[in-house]
């Protein structure tokens, strides 16, 4: 496509068409088939789905909602382990590669599915060994490498509830997640390589669990020689605890309805909230959008650059692909080191299929200019995906274009842990709308409606809802069920995503951004009250408030107004140590790239800071109404 088409089509409306040859071996040829035979009879739907994978026992009922609680596969009995490792291992997958992995220096690791099978089961008996039991959390604060999977699966494989910790949260943040779960256990690894550096894990977990007398055992991961040293009878060596140990374990049968893990996200108060998923559903509908939004055949070589401490990694690095069998590569480290070919190289050298990534990497790289993946054969490619963050038109035509060789449908995937797995995008055949997700996948009634929940005429902006339940929605937040049942009774009979949308026409949805106290930066969700909170805990500050600013790259930056104490001046000096502490108390992504000292902050009369205020200040637009405000 000629560079002027291009700029013509970001002029309009623009639609672009799957190729012919993609829609014909599509997994799903014909959406509108697909979604109506869902809506006829949604049980039956689920039902179909289900039966394929291995049930210990058949669930009796498919759906109990009692709004807004959902039971999914009542009576069913599963476990997650054995649909991803025992059923390839048993049909003649045990040599299939599960994953290639490679660090940024290009050291290498290759595990197959019987390999990964052995080290689950005996991690897992380890775990056991070791008094783990059913229900117990367990915190897995690692890198991305092959024994985070482990670990989690092997919790999985007996029942514990695993709580994974993204390994860029620092010592408070950890804490916090650590002490609400009240986790018996914390696995980790000595360091996470970055940039060529290695970045210090254990030390974080030392003392994010001093006085945490619910922590019986530490296990290390040691990657680096000489071996850091483990501390008294609570620390214990990865693989030292694994020695020994059978290569079968039992596992623990589970109901439909049993925990499998907790993972905890950013919302509009200080503290993050533990959503819970639970086990049946989560494996259906992870398994089902596996097949269905990517597509994922058996020869396939598929490649998620998330991270499994998000829900990107949960659903569609660990638990979908490991269901439906995928062979995939994963990288720890940066995109872009030692250089841009990094990414390209990796595609290349290993004939990735279907590439899922985000906004933010991809605008990364179309600064980088395009002479980076140019270098690298990249025809493999057959799908591409986007999540995390709204993709604007432009990265969505660089994508196509320069990743895809307009070959490649894009899914460009709206969802969040509460949802569990996609919501809304373009499955196989739907013509695709740069910059709009796109329509409700099979499973899922979606809208954009007002505050009482009347549907908004096209073109015109609303919240984003959706109207069901289906099968991998979260089924509480941890300890904290009125903040659960928020979600379901801000508008009536909806689930409020907590997103504005506008829906077009022919229903297409476009994700506009959050409509809560929630920064999206680099595709992570960020809370205002948590950065304040942070900045207020430094001895000089009396008062902050936090908004997002819109960023080329990152989607958005993080701009912080400051009210200093009586006794603290303005500095250069002080600002830097502001932004050093907020990274001490969350980590490195809730920085704010910009600090202002200010006299005052808009507040309504009631005291509540009014950020919207601050914000249409910041970027010169129309504040709306100020009635409430202070003075
Ligand atoms: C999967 C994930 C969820 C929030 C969500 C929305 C934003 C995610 C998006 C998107 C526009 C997309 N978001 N995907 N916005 N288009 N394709 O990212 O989960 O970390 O919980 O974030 O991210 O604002 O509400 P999570």
């Amino acid at each position: 496509m000629a560079e002027e088409r291009l700029d013509h089509l970001l002029q309009k409306e623009t639609v672009i068409y799957p190729p012919k040859e993609f829609v014909e071996r599509a997994n799903v040829k014909d959406y509108e088939a697909e979604y109506k035979r869902f809506l006829d009879n949604p049980e039956k739907f689920w039902a179909e789905v289900a039966e394929k994978l291995f049930w210990y026992e058949k669930w009796e009922k498919v759906l109990e909602w009692n709004y807004p609680y959902a039971k999914w596969f009542v009576g069913g009995k599963t476990n997650i382990t054995v649909n991803a490792l025992d059923r390839h291992v048993k049909n003649g997958k045990r040599n299939k590669v599960a994953f290639f992995w490679e660090d940024e220096l290009g050291n290498k690791k290759v595990v197959t599915y019987g390999e990964l099978y052995r080290l689950v089961n005996r991690f897992a008996n380890a775990l056991r060994a070791a008094g783990i039991k059913k229900g117990d959390r367990v915190v897995i604060y690692m890198p991305l490498v092959i024994e985070q999977i482990v670990a989690m699966l092997a919790c999985a494989r007996i029942g514990a509830v695993h709580s994974v910790v993204y390994a860029g949260f620092s010592v408070p943040a950890l804490r916090h997640r650590i002490e609400d779960a009240e986790a018996k256990m914390v696995i980790t690894a000595d360091v996470t390589i970055r940039r060529g550096r290695a970045i210090p894990l254990k030390r974080i977990v030392d003392e994010a669990i001093l006085d945490l007398p619910f922590v019986e055992q530490v296990v290390v991961l040691r990657r680096l020689e000489p071996k850091v040293d483990l501390i008294g009878e609570k620390e214990v060596d990865f693989y030292e605890f694994m020695d020994g140990h059978l290569d079968y374990c039992e596992p623990e049968v589970m109901d439909s309805e049993d925990p499998l893990f907790i993972l905890y996200t950013s919302g509009s108060t200080g503290k993050p909230k533990g959503v819970l998923h639970t086990t049946g559903g989560y494996m259906v509908g992870t398994y089902y959008s596996m097949k269905t939004v990517f597509d994922l055949k058996e020869d396939d070589i598929y490649w998620c650059t998330a991270d499994p401490g998000w829900i990107t990694g949960h659903s569609y690095i660990v638990y979908g692909p490991l269901v439906a069998g995928a062979t995939q590569v994963i990288a720890e480290g940066a995109p872009n080191y030692p250089d841009y070919g990094r990414w390209w190289r990796i595609i290349e050298e290993y004939g990735v299929n279907i590439f899922y990534t985000a906004p933010t990497a991809i605008r990364m790289f179309m600064r980088a200019g395009e002479e980076w993946p140019n270098k690298y054969d990249l025809s493999s490619l057959r799908l591409l995906g986007s999540v995390g963050e709204p993709i604007n038109p432009e990265a969505w035509l660089w994508y196509y274009r320069v990743i895809g060789k307009e070959k490649c449908p894009i899914v460009d995937t709206w969802w969040q842990t509460e949802t569990g797995s996609v919501m809304i995008t373009t499955i196989d055949g739907l013509p695709m709308k740069p910059g709009k997700a796109g329509k409700p996948v099979p499973g899922v009634i979606a809208d954009v409606v007002d505050k009482e929940g009347n549907p908004i005429e096209p073109n015109k902006g609303g919240f984003l809802v959706i109207r069901n339940p289906w099968p991998t929605m979260m089924r509480t937040i941890w300890k904290n069920p009125e903040r659960y049942e928020q979600y379901w009774n801000t508008i009536p009979n909806c689930y409020t995503a907590g997103d504005v949308a506008v829906k077009d026409k022919d229903g297409y949805i476009m994700i506009l951004g959050r409509a809560d106290d929630v920064i999206n930066v680099s595709g992570h969700r960020i809370g205002t009250m948590e950065v304040e909170s942070a900045l207020v805990s430094h001895p000089a500050v009396a008062e902050a408030a936090v908004i997002g600013k819109p960023d080329p790259v990152k989607g958005e930056t993080i701009k912080a107004f400051v009210i200093l104490k009586e006794g603290y001046s303005a500095s250069d000096k002080l600002v830097e140590d502001l932004k050093y502490h907020v990274r001490m108390e969350l980590g490195a992504l809730a920085v704010p790239s910009e600090i202002e000292f200010v006299d005052k902050l808009p507040k309504t009369r009631s005291g509540k800071i009014m950020r919207r205020v601050l914000k249409a200040k910041e970027l010169g637009i129309d504040p709306g109404d100020l009635s409430t405000l202070e003075d």
